[in-house]
């Protein structure tokens, strides 16, 4: 389907995900001429990238959806706790032919750049194919994980095998057969790909920098009359997405680890791992803010490390031990067990660390591992690494990279506009709760909010909205005095800017809850956009 091409649009959104699919949806209700552009040839976002083995979603899948519409709940029904990404990614496209949105979609093409122009007031967005637009709003949905960073190691264009990044993993099956094959990194996307890789390959060598703590999801196939009582449930389960600190139906226990005897911790910490899933991490109400409550939490996954792994030497090498949760807690299927297999070897790159990659694999301080295919799991450039992806340009030509000064200094005001970027907005926006929300819950309300702004403006003859100084300096100065006041900011990991080299660190997501951040926007509006300027 051909996107029919205009010069000035309403509207241009960046990327066609869960965000950028709701975005358009909304813009077109209301009547703007809305374009989404889109650098894969489908819709889907992260679930279209990440192709990888075992690529599944560590939310239950009865709450990681649109609650926009009761018609699609009703209609679309989830086979698994956690659905995998085929799942996910049939789900929107689903939604794209349900709302017949691809006819306002141009795929395969990226944006290069976008730059305000002050005279004109409207934004000149540029195109990979040489083409551009303008158009009245910049609406960015490219997601806080979508800038994937491949660590710069010597050689790899001499590699004479296949290399993938999980996260642009190719359409097509990669076959692992006979191979002996390298995995970098174990977090989330390591740590699912990494079973399913070692039961195919003929050889599998994790290369593990920082132990993580995984626990198991225990994933199981839905029993179709509990899939039909959440349907028939839609309101609660909206409610339960908009309405609770998380918005994925996760119950935060009410006491403090420390409250409870350590027997009585064992069974607590022990009945939640064999449920499986984030139960574990809501155990109790301290355990991401009280540094001996932590330990606890850690000490039992690390007891239940030495119990899985059967070789003692492997076992040691996998404990992690940083404070639990300051990374992302990852969910697992058979993670710990694959290094009971006889064709996986775990290779610490903390003691010896990567030297090279060679024509035939790759070389550590102590040895050279031949490969024949190389996997980096090795994530992203997160919250700002999409955005910088772009030569985004506000007043007097000042790019978004300068005025975050490389990331130094974000300032963003609610995470949804930054002051001297008029009428642009970010969808889940660094200093917003983004990935510590349930994700479809933060996209659904930053997109109502960004709708209800642009309606709001139409009827109040407004033609630009720009978050004032003032207000962004506020709001940035409190998302850091929460973060301080947390554990997160002791670790080294992607929500610091701690994985990606010369990133200077900051914490970029709003840890002052959802229901705080939900209801501060809600003031916002309902004061007519204060800390706005409008004209
Ligand atoms: O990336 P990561 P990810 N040499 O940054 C290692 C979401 N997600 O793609 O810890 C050697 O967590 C790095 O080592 P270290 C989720 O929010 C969700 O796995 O820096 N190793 C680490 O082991 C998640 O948090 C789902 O020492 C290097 C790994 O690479 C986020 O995406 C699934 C290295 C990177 O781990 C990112 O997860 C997948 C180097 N030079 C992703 N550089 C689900 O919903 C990096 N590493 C389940």
């Amino acid at each position: 389907m051909t996107v029919k091409q205009v010069d000035d649009l309403d509207a241009v959104v960046l990327g066609a995900g869960f965000s950028g699919l709701y975005m358009l949806y909304r813009l077109r209700e209301a009547g703007y001429t809305t374009r989404v552009v889109e650098a894969g040839d489908g819709v889907g976002g992260v679930w279209y990238w990440n192709r990888y083995p075992g690529a599944k979603c560590d939310i239950e899948s009865i709450y990681y959806n649109y609650t926009f519409s009761k018609e699609l709940y009703q209609e679309w029904t989830w086979t698994s706790k956690y659905p995998e990404q085929k799942e996910i990614l049939s789900y929107l496209n689903y939604v794209a032919d349900k709302f017949h949105l691809r006819k306002d979609i141009q795929f395969n093409t990226r944006i290069t750049a976008a730059h305000y122009d002050e005279a004109a007031n409207r934004w000149r967005v540029q195109m990979n194919d040489g083409t551009s637009v303008t158009a009245k709003f910049f609406i960015s949905g490219a997601g806080c994980l979508s800038a994937a960073n491949l660590p710069n190691f010597k050689g790899l264009d001499r590699f004479k095998g296949d290399w993938y990044h999980t996260g642009k993993w190719p359409q097509e099956k990669v076959d692992f057969r006979g191979k002996r094959v390298g995995v970098i990194g174990n977090g989330s996307s390591g740590v699912q790909a990494i079973p399913e890789i070692a039961k195919e390959a003929e050889h599998l060598t994790v290369f593990q920098r920082t132990p993580q703590y995984t626990i198991p999801a225990r994933n199981y196939l839905y029993d179709p009359a509990f899939v039909q009582k959440t349907k028939n449930n839609y309101e609660q389960i909206k409610r339960i997405m908009h309405e609770t600190p998380t918005g994925n139906g996760i119950q935060f226990g009410q006491v403090s680890a420390l409250e409870d005897s350590p027997e009585e911790r064992i069974k607590v910490y022990e009945k939640a791992w064999q449920e499986g899933g984030f139960a574990f991490t809501s155990t109790y109400n301290d355990l991401f803010t009280n540094e001996e409550a932590n330990k606890t939490a850690s000490d039992f996954i690390r007891s239940k490390i030495r119990e899985t792994v059967k070789n003692p030497e492997t076992a040691e090498k996998l404990l992690p031990n940083y404070l639990f949760g300051t990374k992302r807690p990852i969910l697992d299927t058979g993670y710990y067990e694959t290094f009971n297999r006889d064709n996986v070897t775990l290779v610490d790159v903390k003691k010896s660390p990567v030297e090279e990659i060679t024509p035939n694999g790759l070389r550590t301080s102590e040895e050279e591992h031949e490969l024949d295919i190389l996997v980096f799991a090795t994530g992203y450039d997160g919250m700002t690494g999409p955005l910088f992806k772009i030569d985004i340009r506000g007043r007097d030509g000042v790019s978004l990279k300068e005025k975050w000064e490389d990331g130094a200094s974000v300032r963003t005001y609610l995470g949804l506009a930054t002051a001297g970027f008029p009428n642009f907005f970010m969808i889940t926006g660094p200093e917003s709760p983004s990935v510590l929300v349930n994700m479809p819950t933060a996209i659904e309300q930053h997109i109502d909010w960004i709708a209800d702004c642009l309606e709001y403006m139409s009827q109040n003859g407004v033609e630009t909205m720009e978050a004032s100084r003032e207000a962004e300096e506020e709001w940035s100065r409190h998302c850091r005095e929460v973060a301080e006041m947390t554990l997160y900011v002791k670790t080294d990991s992607w929500y610091t800017g701690a994985n990606i080299e010369g990133k200077p660190r900051s914490f970029l997501i709003y840890l002052g809850g959802f229901l705080n951040y939900k209801q501060k926007c809600n003031e916002v509006a309902d004061s007519g956009y204060e800390g706005f300027t409008l004209s």
